[in-house]
This record gives C-alpha cells, structure tokens and sequence, in this order.
C-alpha cells in the first residue's frame, strides 16, 4: 500500500513545473494518466535529443510512474472523453498557458459541474495581476521572484543557479497544495482549485532575502562581505557571492587541485560556537583571544583575513580532506560535489535517490528517485511512458469503452 493509492490524477501537465508534481504523486502512488496530443505529445520528448528516435532524457527524467494516454481535447469525441475522464479523476493537474484550459472548454467552473469533488491543480507563471496572461518559462520566473537579483557577485550582472526553483520548485509548491486539498475533501466532501504562480514559489524561496530587504532600512547588513570590504549599501538587497544567508559568515574556499579541477572547492562556515576548533585548525591558536578576532562582531569588518587566512590551510587539503578534518569538530563544512561525483556516489544509489532505469527506445540511463522518504510508502521509480502507451488499456480498463467504440474514436482522429 502506497500513501496516494486509489487517487486518479489527470495529468495534463508539459515541460517541467507540472510533471514534477506529477511524477511527485506518481511516486506517492497515485494513479498518474498523462494526457498528451495525439502524434505530437509533452514538447520535452524532443527537445535536447541526445539518442535519435528516443524521447529525450529531459521527458523520461520528469515522467516516471505515469501512464500516457493520448486524445485531442480539441475534437469533439475528444472532449466526450475528457469528460469521462474528470467525471473518475480526483485531481486535474495542469500547466498551460493562462486561458488554454477555458478555449478548451473546461474552465474551472465547467469542471466542477462534472465533477464537484474533482481538485483543480495548476501552475502558472504570475498570479492575479498585471502579468497574469504571461507565458512564463524557468529563468523569466527566476528573475521575476526575486532570485536573479539577489544571485551572483556584487560587481556583476543579476545570475540565475542551476536548480531549478521556478520550475521544480513550483511543482513542489503545487503538489503540497493538492496533497492538503485532498485531506481536506475528506472532511468537505468537495475539490477546490489550487495554484502555485511561479514569481510566488521562487519569492517564496527567497524569504531570507525579503528578510534582508527590511533590516536594511535599520541599517549596513553586517554579514556580507561588502560590509567588512567598506561597499556602500544601495535601497535593494544587494547580490552577495557565496555570503551564508543567515549569520554566520561562509564563503566558498579554493581546496587542493583547485587549479585544474572546477569543483575542487569546499563551502566553509565560521560558526561561531566552533571558533576556537577553527583556528587551531588552520593553525592560528592566537585569534581565539586576540580582541579583534575572538568574537563574531569583531570579525566582521575583517571577513576577507579571516577566509583569507582559512584558504591558504583549505588549499593544503582536498575537498574531502576538509571534510573529514572539520566534520568531527563540528565546522560546517561542504566539498563542491560535480554531477559527476553524484551520478556515482554509493550512498546516493543506495538510498534510491539516484537510480538507474532501463528504457526501451534509449536503453539505461541514471535519473534522481524520489528525495522524500516515507517509511510506510516506498517508491519504485518505472521508466517514463512512450507516447499514448497507454491509451487503449485506459480508455477499456478506467473508462469503460468497448472495443467497438475505441476503434470508432480512433477513426475520427481524436486518439
Ligand atoms: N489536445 C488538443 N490541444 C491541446 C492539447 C491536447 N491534448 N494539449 C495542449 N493543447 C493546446 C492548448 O489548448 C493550447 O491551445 P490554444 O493556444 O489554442 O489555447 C496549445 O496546445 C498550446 O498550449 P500552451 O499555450 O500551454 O503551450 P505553449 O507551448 O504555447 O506554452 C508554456 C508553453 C510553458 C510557456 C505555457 O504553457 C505556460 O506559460 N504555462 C504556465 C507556466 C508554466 O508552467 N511554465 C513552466 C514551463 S517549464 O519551463
């Protein structure tokens, strides 16, 4: 038994934000059927082709655990279907652009008519306002939440990172809102609509830079490092390198190797609790009870020295060699993991968190499992669908239609 067995989720998600959130439910042990348009399916199965003829590791990577059924949702017996479809589904999910859905006809007020318990789940780029009509792609939601302009060094352009908050991240927002929709129809006997707006996620993932933006109405905010460097504070939160948001001033250090290897860098916290543990470490004993660095507002405005001083031990050291000095002092210390150390790092294969799938179009490849244990719910990572893989077995064994009737909708071109 699965967490989410027995829940049906009409997947009519494409590119990224949507199917997370329905591979999500998928791993939960949902019943996902992906709706997808006859002959030409979710863009992502061509997109960054990497093995002609197979659908792309950008598809297989966010589609595990569904079914595809595919149905043009804008021919008439397609929308008889549909129909069928919402009437036995719990959750729609979906993630068009703003007013596909209602030119489709199946607005929110359509879908309740044929189904009141049925939970309406969707991302869009923006919420209520000025941009609500915006097709909106990852790194315009980066931008547009607050992220681009709080990433990257002070003396260089707004950045947008590689994890992908506005796309990802909203289709987390999004299935945590229909997993509490659910609960809640236990109690209301009734669905409701849910949306996750991608500027909201990523806003929402940038707190601590909200956070930011009103302490600096009381004044310098002491932790970045262009405070300690003597840079003015402008009116907005100022991009601040590798500065830990929160209190404890970090830094990305050079480690041994560093000159030939990219990723032969450690994250280095100085916190304030290991202070002392610190400097015996990188063999400066004086600083534990010299004034001007013995306490964290004294080091502040020598930040530079101080990482300074710590880089020229971390260089003596690899990465791992850091981390094994400083794990058992309690110095939160981090080595700069490539994609190539994690595809194959033991405990992560272990742990189901990176795993390998067997596709028959492409043959194997590594994806990231589920990164949410539940002890009572396991999850069994199956490879992506081919496209509508599934439709005949859905439209006999979910909705009922005969035989017959399948090859009648087939001969009109609406599967
Ligand atoms: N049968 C028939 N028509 C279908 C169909 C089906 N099964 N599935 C989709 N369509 C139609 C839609 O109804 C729509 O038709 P209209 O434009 O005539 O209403 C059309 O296909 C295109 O859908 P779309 O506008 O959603 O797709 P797009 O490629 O033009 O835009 C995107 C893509 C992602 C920008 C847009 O969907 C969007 O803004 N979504 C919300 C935000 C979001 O999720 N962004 C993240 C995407 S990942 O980076």
């Amino acid at each position: 038994m699965k967490a989410l067995e027995g829940i049906r989720i009409l997947d009519f998600t494409h590119v990224q934000s949507g199917p997370t959130c329905t591979q999500l439910l998928g791993w939960f042990g949902a019943d996902v059927i992906k709706v997808e348009r006859p002959g030409v399916g979710d863009a992502t199965r061509k997109q960054l082709v990497d093995v002609e003829g197979a659908d792309s590791l950008y598809f297989t990577m966010l589609n595990h655990n569904k079914r595809s059924l595919t149905l043009n949702t804008k021919h008439e017996s397609g929308k008889a279907v549909l129909e069928r479809l919402i009437r036995i589904c719990d959750v729609m999910v979906e993630n068009f652009a703003p007013g596909a859905l209602d030119r489709m006809g199946f607005s929110w007020e359509r879908v309740q008519e044929i189904n009141p318990r049925m939970i309406m789940a969707s991302v869009k780029g923006f919420g209520p306002g000025p941009y609500e009509d915006c097709k909106v792609y990852e790194n315009v939601a980066q931008c547009a939440g607050g992220a681009a302009s709080t990433t990257g060094f002070l003396d260089g352009p707004p950045l947008v990172t590689g994890a992908q908050i506005g796309d990802s991240g909203t289709g987390l927002h999004l299935c945590l809102g229909i997993v509490a929709a659910l609960y809640q129809r236990e109690r209301s006997g009734r669905g409701q609509r849910v949306l996750a707006p991608m500027q909201d996620g990523v806003l929402n993932l940038c707190r601590v830079k909200l956070r930011d933006q009103q302490r600096l109405e009381h004044g310098p905010l002491k932790e970045y490092s262009q405070y300690g460097e003597g840079i003015p504070f402008g009116d907005a939160t100022p991009r601040a390198g590798n500065d830990s948001g929160g209190g404890q001033p970090g830094r990305i250090l050079k480690c041994r190797g560093w000159e030939d290897d990219p990723d032969s860098y450690t994250y280095f916290i100085t916190q304030a609790a290991v202070w002392e543990s610190i400097c015996d470490v990188i063999g400066r004993p004086e600083w534990k009870t010299d004034p001007d660095y013995a306490t964290p507002p004294a080091r502040l405005p020598r930040l530079n020295e101080v990482f300074g001083a710590i880089e020229q031990w971390t260089m003596t050291k690899t990465k791992f060699e850091v981390m094994d000095i400083c794990n058992p002092l309690n110095i939160p210390v981090g080595p700069i993991l490539s994609m190539k150390e994690l595809s194959v790092e033991p405990s992560l294969r272990e742990s189901g968190t990176v795993v390998e799938v067997d596709h028959p179009e492409r043959g194997k490849y590594l994806t990231v499992g589920c990164p949410i244990k539940m002890s009572d719910s396991p999850v069994d990572v199956v490879r992506s669908p081919l496209l509508g893989e599934h439709t005949d077995e859905i439209l006999r064994e979910v909705l009922g239609y005969s035989d017959e009737e399948i090859v009648s909708i087939r001969d009109a071109g609406a599967i």
